[in-house]
């Protein structure tokens, strides 16, 4: 290990499927843009595309397949086991689609991140881009936010927002959506790297401080 190795910010992205923040993670780490070591990629799904991108990548990658538990528990468990194994500092949800127990998101309250395709606290859950065009919004986005035991309800760090087109389906405004979520993805990263962006008695501080209820906002038209 060199000396910039012992410094460097150690992250475990856990995914489930094509890996597309993962990808813009490991190109910001490549391009030197990212004080961080990528230590491990876990997935719960064998077929997760994402594991192929991090082996090309040269990081270790791992499976524990949810189907292969009896419950929620001995689940999280094991991957606990496995995120442990690596001592990260910081544990980024990358397209992660388990529900993680309460126990699992105390272990890593202040250092686990998620992001999730809409304007929190609106669509938590699944089917985000369907249920933003359904119910005819104006505009869409992606938040950034601290993982606690609340389904998509730990406190945001930032948030990205995207015009909803007269003619998106779910598939054109997910894309647009996707644009934004690899521009802001490593840009958390990068800040709660260099200790800028910390969560602290469940609020968000930016450069010590605190940001209001929907995170730093990202300019979606600039830079
Ligand atoms: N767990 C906790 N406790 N808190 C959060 O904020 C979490 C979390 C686990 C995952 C990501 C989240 C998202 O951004 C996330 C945040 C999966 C589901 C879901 O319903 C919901 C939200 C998120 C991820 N999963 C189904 C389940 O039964 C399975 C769906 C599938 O496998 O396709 O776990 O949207
Ligand atoms: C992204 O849009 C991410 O925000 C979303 O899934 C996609 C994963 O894409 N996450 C969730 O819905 C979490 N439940 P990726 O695998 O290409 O990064």
């Amino acid at each position: 290990m060199t000396d910039a190795d012992s410094q460097r910010t150690r992250v475990v992205v856990l995914i489930s499927g094509t890996g597309s923040n993962l990808q813009a993670l490991i190109n910001a780490q490549q391009a030197g843009e990212l004080p961080i070591e990528l230590v491990a990629v876990i997935s719960n799904r064998p077929e997760a595309k994402g594991l192929k991108r991090a082996e090309r990548a040269g990081i270790p990658t791992c499976v524990v397949d949810h189907t292969q538990f009896d419950g929620r528990e001995s689940f999280d468990q094991a991957l606990q086991r496995k995120i442990d194994a690596y001592q990260p500092d910081l544990i980024v949800l990358a397209g992660f689609m388990r529900i993680l127990t309460e126990a699992f998101t105390r272990h890593y309250e202040g250092r686990m991140l998620n992001i999730h395709p809409s304007l929190l606290p609106k669509y938590q859950g699944l089917n985000t881009h369907e249920r933003a065009l359904q119910a005819g919004d104006e505009e869409h986005g992606v938040t950034i936010h601290f993982v606690t035991a609340e389904l998509d309800g730990g406190p945001i760090a930032l948030q990205a927002r995207v015009p909803v087109l007269p003619d998106d389906d779910a598939t054109s405004l997910a894309q647009r959506v996707l644009v934004q979520e690899h521009r802001i993805y490593p840009l958390a990263v990068k800040w709660f790297a260099e200790g800028r962006l910390r969560m602290v008695d469940g609020r968000v501080l930016l450069n010590s401080e605190p940001l209001g209820p929907s995170g730093y906002p990202i300019d979606t038209h600039t830079s």
